[in-house]
């Protein structure tokens, strides 16, 4: 009997770094090996994600998620018991089909997802491999992503304190994983430095850990974050550069787009064209989510103007291989952010993850605002050798549990860990 063969998958409701309930999922197998799993959860959720299964009614405020783990040990557990945990995708397959809804909003994605990903990783368990090693066998190097660390929150993360949802710090100068992470703790500290000297209050952080601070304008968050990276004695562009998640499908009204911060409504064009005013001003070399999650020919448009950067869909893509696919066909966007739990199961976001890779699209694995403190994610990134990967900020114990895997990953592969620096980004050359 195949020490790797299903033997119990027991769900349970737990809590996420928001304290809002979500699905946890133990699988064990046969030979004793375990795998553990927590799903994320997001505040800015796109229209097409896989949808999470809520209880409703008074539990919670109608966010407790019984129903779906009970959907797991009823529905999900039982079609998997006696299968051999390897067979990731026929697995995977088979839960889509037990939910048969396009969304997994039968039984619910946070249930899907809690049970593909405590197979994968008691299935890797068993193999005495680490995850990242399990999903990639043949290659030599140990591919560590170049990360986006927010600095500064606004928009749902951050009660709107600014319209845009992060700025972000990108070290894309450093040499290893581990100086990277260096590098952005001091840009971090050196962006608190600068707040306090304006009189601004930096001791309260937003959902992901980045500062929540009220500014006049978004611009000057940029600026703040900009002033930051000098002060930590670095250099801003070709030390470390910026990023956006712009995350506009929550400023969208109509067809136009509202900045509260600066009291005031622009259309997709002027949006396009503020957002390149700001680039040519500050070293950006990343916008994620400029226009909202249905403004297919805005985007088209911002891709021939803003081109030169990184454009990342978020809300646009949703982990979908249909729609990175109408993105390829249509010209839209030159990277994919991936986020396991918009697909609901690893192997569609694997499946919208290579797509993106063979068609040139960067690759970026994302966190939720909503996180647990599991670790899996670091190594999707590694094991799918994405490029890169945005988890949030350098606090909170959800977020450093994904920054502490990678580092580990990286002392432990040695002579081959490579890190993937400036190279990952879009355009790729
Ligand atoms: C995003 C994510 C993570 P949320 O928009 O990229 O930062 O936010 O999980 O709230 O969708
Ligand atoms: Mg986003």
């Amino acid at each position: 009997m195949s020490s790797s063969r299903i033997t119990a998958i027991e769900a349970w409701e737990a809590l996420d770094s928001r304290g809002t309930p979500t699905v946890a999922c133990e699988a064990r197998l046969a030979g004793g090996a375990r795998g553990f799993a927590t799903v994320p959860s997001g505040a800015s959720v796109g229209t097409y994600e896989a949808a999470e299964l809520r209880d409703g009614g008074h539990r919670y405020g109608g966010r407790g998620v019984l129903q779906a783990v009970e959907n797991v040990r009823t529905q999900l557990g039982p079609a998997l018991i006696g299968e051999d945990a390897s067979e990731d995708a026929a697995l995977d397959a088979r839960l889509c089909e037990l939910d048969a809804t396009p969304n997994l909003s039968r039984l619910g994605a946070n249930a899907v997802l809690a049970v593909s990903i405590a197979v994968a990783l008691a299935a890797a368990e068993a193999e005495g491999l680490p995850l990242h090693r399990a999903l990639d066998r043949e290659s030599e190097t140990v591919l560590l992503p170049l990360p986006m660390i927010n600095i500064i929150s606004g928009g749902a993360h951050a009660g709107g304190a600014i319209d845009i949802q992060d700025v972000l710090a990108v070290p894309v100068g450093a040499r290893t994983f581990a100086e990277a992470i260096e590098w952005i703790w001091r840009v971090r500290r050196g962006t608190v430095e600068r707040a306090t000297a304006l009189g601004l209050p930096t001791a309260l952080v937003a959902d992901e850990g980045g500062l929540g601070l009220r500014l006049a304008s978004n611009r000057l968050a940029l600026e703040l974050v900009e002033a930051g990276i000098e002060a930590a004695g670095l250099r801003p562009g070709d030390d470390v550069a910026l990023a956006i998640d712009v995350a506009a499908t929550q400023l969208a009204s109509g067809s136009d787009y509202r900045l509260a911060a600066e009291s005031r409504t622009v259309s997709a064009d002027e949006l396009i064209e503020k957002l390149q005013g700001w680039c040519s001003k500050h070293p950006i070399v990343s916008l994620e989510d400029p226009l909202a999650e249905d403004a297919w020919q805005a985007w088209q448009l911002a891709t021939r103007r803003l081109g030169g950067v990184q454009l990342v869909g978020d809300d646009l893509f949703v982990t979908s291989t249909e729609r990175v696919q109408r993105g390829i066909d249509e010209h839209v966007a030159n990277a994919v952010l991936v986020k396991p739990n918009q697909a609901g199961t690893l192997s569609r976001a694997r499946a919208a993850l290579n797509l993106a890779q063979r068609n040139g699209y960067a690759t970026v694995i994302s966190a939720r605002s909503g996180e647990s403190e599991d670790a899996w994610l670091a190594d999707l990134a590694v094991g799918w050798r994405a490029g890169q990967i945005k988890v949030g900020s350098l606090t909170r114990s959800e977020r450093m549990a994904k920054w502490n895997r990678l580092l580990r990953i990286e002392q432990e592969a040695g002579p081959r860990a490579v890190f993937a620096g400036r190279d990952a980004l879009a355009p790729l050359s």
